[in-house]
């Protein structure tokens, strides 16, 4: 018997919009809900792939939305998929790579549902096709970000409570700098021993500000300070003023950035994120400059569904090295499952799934309810 290649014979793209449990504040934006698009990559020996995009507050924090994104997969990458083989996941990047410029969001999602089909056609987890596993469980920082100090210190004491985050991440930067850093310390003393915090600035501050603050903020016992500027220049002369350990996030979009900032030693650990880097494959490249470099890693979020947050989960497994953990929080974030299984958060960490593929499956009652009408389109 022979076996035909299998070849990708249809690309389906879909919005969902879903409700968060709380407005989410950060400096560039205030979420009130969460907007995934989710591609389906059909293939011709029957499997599926599921891929995620998703932002943060629509166009609020780069060149793509989950609208744009549609658009363009459906009208740009689908034509260069469909027949294409399915097993050559690295190859079929590397053609959309020729063809499609930038547009990094789309490409990881289109590139996670080809991973995880040809990892359900191989029977194995997504993260053995990413090299291997090191780890199952990944720690799993939560972010304070209410805008209300009394308020994220009771949602903090409910996560210790709950054993399910000890890490918070706290968003400032849309107010005066003092308020923040008396909302910062305020967390802080409350807290105490049994947590530990860091800010996310999202590059509210000027260079000047962020001088001033990030001394505060080491007084009041905050261990890392993520993107305070948006000047990489900056960002390299505050990383050796301060023994406080400066992150990037928001300068880091991919390999190239990472050695850029590498070369320059402008930051002292990278915030990876799958869908900034461009998907898994550059998210390792990510990590290996940085491991090559002595720069420290943390596995961040754009606050993706459990698509998004499953596909970086696998890929963080496979780090060397992941000093400052994970926040890969992101489905908590939501009101609503859409998995028929929800991932397992305990004791502090997440658990990478096992099965084959991304290891999820979806709820398709649920993803067709919460679709935003009209926009479910196929190409084949
Ligand atoms: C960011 O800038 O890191 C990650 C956690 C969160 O609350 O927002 C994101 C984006
Ligand atoms: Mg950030």
């Amino acid at each position: 018997t022979t076996t035909a290649t299998p070849v990708i014979t249809r690309v389906e793209t879909v919005i969902l919009d879903l409700p968060t449990i709380r407005p989410h504040k950060l400096s560039v934006a205030t979420m009130n809900g969460q907007v995934l698009m989710l591609v389906r990559v059909h293939c011709s020996d029957g499997i599926v792939g599921v891929g995620e995009g998703t932002t943060i507050g629509g166009l609020a924090y780069g060149g793509e939305s989950p609208e744009s994104m549609k658009t363009n997969i459906d009208t740009w990458f689908a034509p260069l998929m469909i027949g294409q083989d399915a097993t050559r996941v690295q190859s079929l990047m590397a053609r959309i790579g020729r063809m499609v410029r930038e547009n990094r969001f789309s490409k990881s999602a289109v590139e996670t549902a080809l991973l995880d089909a040809h990892g359900r056609r191989l029977g194995l987890p997504v993260s053995e096709l990413l090299g291997g596993r090191r780890r199952d469980r990944l720690p799993v920082a939560w972010t304070l970000a209410s805008g209300d100090t009394a308020r994220d210190i009771a949602e903090a004491e409910r996560m210790l409570d709950l054993r399910r985050h000890c890490v918070f991440k706290l968003k400032i930067g849309a107010r005066a700098l003092r308020e923040d850093i008396t909302h910062v310390a305020a967390i802080g003393q409350a807290l105490g021993e049994r947590a530990s915090i860091r800010v996310d600035v999202n590059m509210a501050w000027s260079e000047g500000e962020a001088a001033f603050g990030m001394a505060a903020l080491a007084d009041a016992g905050c261990l890392l300070v993520e993107q305070p500027v948006a000047s990489s220049a900056a960002m390299g002369r505050l990383v050796r003023r301060f023994p406080i350990a400066l992150m990037a996030d928001e300068s880091l979009t991919g390999p190239e950035s990472a050695f850029e900032i590498a070369r320059v030693q402008g930051a002292d650990v990278y915030a990876v994120k799958l869908e900034q880097s461009g998907g898994a494959f550059n998210a390792l490249r990510v990590a290996a400059i940085a491991d090559a470099a002595g720069i420290g890693l943390y596995g961040g979020t754009m606050l993706e569904g459990a698509v998004g947050t499953v596909i970086s989960a696998h890929t963080f497994s496979t780090f060397a090295n992941l000093q400052w953990g994970t926040e890969l929080f992101g489905p908590l974030l939501l009101t609503e499952e859409i998995l028929t299984e929800p991932l397992d958060y305990s004791d502090f960490e997440l658990t990478v799934p096992a099965g084959p593929g991304l290891g999820l499956s979806l709820d398709e009652d649920r993803v067709a309810f919460f679709s935003r009408d009209g926009l479910r389109k196929t190409i084949s």
